[in-house]
């Protein structure tokens, strides 16, 4: 058995500890090194497209790998640091799928079973399914197209509201629906909003309390919360900033809400090392039994060249290396997040940069996730990296125009 530790700082910003305890002749680890190069590059490249700050917390086998740039507070002047807090959106949509996959084999919940089965106030079509929910192909319209349509003015109106489920579905059920159940992937907040309800409406016990008890408990999570509709980040944390449409305003703080208009869609709040340990242990099996991991990583591609993918609550990203990766990413107004993992858990990756509403920030920050799994520098590097690049878009909302 060999044990090494060590502890390095590199320019201020880096931060490497390993402490590897390999059984002789273990089988090593395919994957290239991470490249330190390479993320400071995408977060440097990050903050001149006008992010404040950026951090990313790699885990790799018992190494963790600790980056950050730019300032975690403008006003303050205080540096980033990778094991700051921050809103995490959307990668909540993989918290929420493993309550409900809980729900499913404690035989509560039946994935092909109508949604009307379990809501309170059913569905306009009876033909969804719970498993259409979960992989964003119920067709449902997604409320927050209209929501955001202008930037700081809609997230100023629901800054400090305070939605009860139902008033988020009735706006999107106001709309006719984007396809038939089923029929195509199409992105929706609702759908995991509906699933929030779902949960709540069949256990009778709160979202808050359905995280703590079967995921932030048992991984020991001290730094994630669920503490809708406080608007508050408590600890150490990151402030967030969302650009303005008018790129010429300076930026709005946006980091007290109630992301009461995402919920179980989006409000939960965590740090790098703590989405890393939950993606690890969700693909290691620790958090759903087989049969529903299986279900959850059955990814099907939703971008043209299969290079982006989305199961049931978690998104399949292909990598120019070979290795597919899984997790999700995260949109809520000041943050960008990518939480990825390795299909054996044993690489896990959290990136953020502290700004939104900047889509070129947005796309260059899944240069990260080649850093990390690939070992390159996608900046510097001659080849051409697709997540670099300018020609890719996030599927905040297919098909819809924001300004
Ligand atoms: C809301 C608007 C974005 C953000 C959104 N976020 O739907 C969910 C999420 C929770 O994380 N989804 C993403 C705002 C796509 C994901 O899965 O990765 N944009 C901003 C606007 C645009 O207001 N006018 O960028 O701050």
């Amino acid at each position: 058995m060999r044990i090494k530790n060590a502890s390095v700082a590199l320019a201020g910003t880096v931060m490497m500890t390993a402490l590897a305890v390999t059984p002789a002749g273990a089988a090593t680890t395919v994957l290239p090194s991470p490249s330190v190069t390479g993320v400071l590059a995408v977060q440097k490249q990050a903050m001149a497209q006008g992010a404040p700050g950026a951090l990313t917390r790699i885990d790799s086998g018992a190494s963790s790998y600790r980056i950050a740039s730019g300032k975690a507070d403008t006003a303050a002047g205080t540096a980033m640091d990778a094991n700051r807090k921050f809103r995490v959106g959307s990668v909540s949509k993989s918290f929420t799928t493993v309550v409900l996959m809980q729900l499913v084999a404690e035989g509560r919940v039946d994935l092909d079973a109508p949604a009307n089965d379990y809501l309170p106030e059913p569905l306009p079509d009876d033909r969804v399914t719970v498993r259409h929910l979960l992989s964003h192909r119920s067709g449902l319209w997604d409320y927050t197209n209209d929501m955001f349509y202008y930037t700081v003015p809609g997230f100023e109106a629901v800054r400090n509201k305070v939605f009860s489920f139902q008033e988020l579905i009735d706006l999107s059920t106001a709309h006719e629906p984007t396809g038939a159940p089923g029929a195509a992937y199409s992105y929706s907040n609702t759908n995991f909003v509906v699933l929030g309800q779902m949960i709540e409406h069949l256990t009778g016990v709160p979202m808050a309390t359905q995280y703590e008890q079967r995921i932030f408990q048992p991984l020991n999570l001290r730094n994630t919360s669920y503490v809708h509709p406080l608007t508050t980040l408590t600890g150490s944390f990151a402030r967030g900033y969302v650009r303005d449409d008018d790129t010429t305003l300076p930026m709005v703080d946006s980091t007290e809400q109630t992301v009461s208009w995402a919920q179980s869609a989006g409000a939960v709040i965590s740090n790098g090392a703590d989405l890393n340990r939950f993606f690890t242990a969700l693909v290691s099996g620790k958090l759903v039994p087989q049969p529903q991991l299986r279900e959850m990583m059955s990814m099907v591609p939703v971008n043209a060249d299969g290079t982006q993918s989305y199961g049931l609550g978690l998104r399949g990203r292909a990598l120019s290396c070979g290795v597919q990766v899984y997790g999700h990413t995260g949109t809520v107004q000041g943050y960008y997040t990518y939480a990825f993992t390795t299909a054996d858990g044993k690489r896990s990756m959290t990136s953020m940069a502290n700004t939104s509403n900047n889509g070129t920030v947005n796309t260059g920050l899944a240069g990260t996730l080649e850093a990390a799994f690939c070992g390159v520098d996608p900046v510097n590097s001659s080849k051409h990296f697709r997540a670099a690049g300018a020609s890719f878009t996030e599927d905040i909302a297919p098909g819809v125009v924001r300004h």
